[in-house]
């Protein structure tokens, strides 16, 4: 059949949800998304795909008597078909969505009900692109990698870090005391694990103060800062606050602590609040929940790039990306890097879009010379606000080790990350101070362009790390 047979198969009410003929679905009006979407055996593709561009804006499953010429000017339209691979196009009125910057809203229209639906055997939503008016609506990221990296005077390589595992059953001495030693062995961040919260053999309000401790003893017998990631999922949003604010009153300096939220479970309420609650925090996205979405053989979710994409619309700070495969995670490089590189750059390509990310329209010559001179010079601008979103930053976690350091580089094709390992240092045979070292090492050698196995022969946490790490 071609799309011509289908359009004639719609009757007046899908038809007034596709319009194959749209002029410009890029004037600035329209979200755009692409779906993959195989219909089940009742209806044809495009017949689905309109009730899908229904159910996902103003429309239910039959034309109803209250419509009005406003409503309808608020339909989410089909505009292109690839009948060979089953991919489906549909621009949505940004005006649909809750003013004032809300995620959860567009999510609940995109990947809500539709996911549900009879008429379809696979909805998967693989990118998303936002016009720059739309930008401007949204918060975007506030503390960012830059901050951080300026915080722990870091640069030229990724921020190292850890998870303290075991998951759960330290006790608060217990837990800071891996946190000390990471830190002494040269590492820079420390994250909770995600279900890190109020446990009675770890009372929340005693795991801050042991780790306020552990932090002061390090910076002093390192002489280089330190940042914490805190888990503030919980739950309700007053006792999120409540611990948000007992971590800023236990006496941490400015960005020498992040906010880590479950963004997934917790919700994107609570990755929001924080956002405008905390600007001059790193938000930390932990994607936990995120597989029954993403995975790629789901045939019914979204991608880790639309998730991403969405965290810092959201004005995440960091948000986990995945390690491309490298590591114990499903994952390819397709989506993880390219999720990666979506979230920290100003222009990059998705699966079917060239985001940009400047709130600058694109025909702004002199002002995107000026970006393109700050790119090429690699100054990081103060304040890059003014010019678009500012950056999110992948966070790279999930099975790693000092070993796989280089190889997920070479992948990602930049250094402007976090990682953090818990049982690639934890493992260490040696433990954890020389996990931390032997992380470090890694990176020292990656950063002199020296073969970790040569750099091994001078350094032997690293040796026996590559020894440990490789029979496994
Ligand atoms: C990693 C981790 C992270 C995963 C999340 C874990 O520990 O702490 O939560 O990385 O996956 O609990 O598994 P290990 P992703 O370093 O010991 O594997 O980053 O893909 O969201
Ligand atoms: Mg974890
Ligand atoms: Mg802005």
């Amino acid at each position: 059949m071609t799309i011509k047979k289908f359009s004639k198969s719609l009757n007046s009410k899908q038809e007034s949800y596709v319009n194959l003929d749209l002029p410009n679905p890029k004037n600035g009006e329209y979200l755009l998304a692409v779906f993959h979407l195989i219909p089940n055996n009742e209806l044809n593709i495009l017949q689905v795909a309109s009730e899908v561009a229904a159910e996902s804006s103003t429309g239910t499953n039959f034309e109803v008597k209250t419509e009005t010429p406003f409503s309808k000017t608020l339909n989410a339209l089909v505009y292109k078909i690839d009948l060979k691979k089953n991919l489906v196009w549909i621009a949505y009125p940004w005006r649909l969505f809750d003013r004032g910057g809300n995620i959860q809203n567009i999510l609940t229209y995109l990947v809500g009900n539709v996911l549900g639906m009879k008429q379809i055997t696979a909805l998967k939503l693989l990118d998303v692109w936002f016009p720059s008016a739309m930008l401007e609506q949204y918060d975007g990221p506030s503390y960012t990698l830059d901050d951080m990296r300026k915080y722990l005077d870091v640069y030229d390589r990724p921020i190292l870090g850890t998870i303290v595992k075991p998951k759960m059953g330290l006790t608060s001495a217990e837990y800071a005391e891996v946190a000390y030693d990471f830190w002494v062995g040269g590492g820079d961040f420390v994250k909770n694990d995600e279900p890190q919260a109020n446990q009675d053999f770890c009372p929340y309000d005693k795991m801050v103060k042991h780790v306020k401790e552990a932090m002061d003893k390090a910076v002093k017998k390192t002489g280089k800062k330190k940042v914490h990631s805190f888990n503030v999922s919980t739950s309700d949003f007053d006792t999120m606050i409540e611990r948000c604010e007992m971590i800023r009153d236990a006496g941490f300096e400015s960005g020498s602590y992040a906010f880590l939220i479950d963004g997934i479970t917790a919700g994107w309420m609570a990755v929001q609040t924080l956002r405008r609650k905390y600007p001059d925090v790193f938000i930390h996205f932990h994607r936990a929940a995120h597989g029954a979405f993403t995975r790629p053989e789901n045939p019914i979710g979204f991608t880790v790039l639309v998730l991403s994409k969405f965290a810092r619309l959201a004005g995440t700070s960091g948000i986990h990306t995945g390690t491309a495969g490298v590591g114990k995670m499903q994952g390819n490089p397709e989506e993880d890097i390219t999720s990666a590189n979506n979230i920290l750059k100003l222009l990059s390509k998705g699966h079917f879009f060239e985001q940009s990310w400047a709130t600058v329209p694109g025909d702004d010559e002199d002002v995107l010379k000026l970006v393109h001179e700050d790119v090429a010079r690699k100054v990081v601008l103060e304040d890059d606000g003014w010019r678009g979103m500012k950056k999110c930053c992948p966070i790279i976690s999930g099975g790693l080790n000092p070993t796989l350091l280089k190889p997920f580089i070479d992948m990602m094709g930049n250094v402007d990350f976090i990682t953090t390992m818990g049982a690639g240092c934890h493992a260490h045979p040696q433990g954890t101070k020389a996990g931390a070292k032997a992380l470090v090492q890694s990176c020292d050698a990656y950063v002199k362009k020296i073969d970790i196995k040569k750099y091994a022969k001078t350094h032997k946490e690293l040796a026996e790390a590559i020894s440990f790490f490789k029979k496994k």
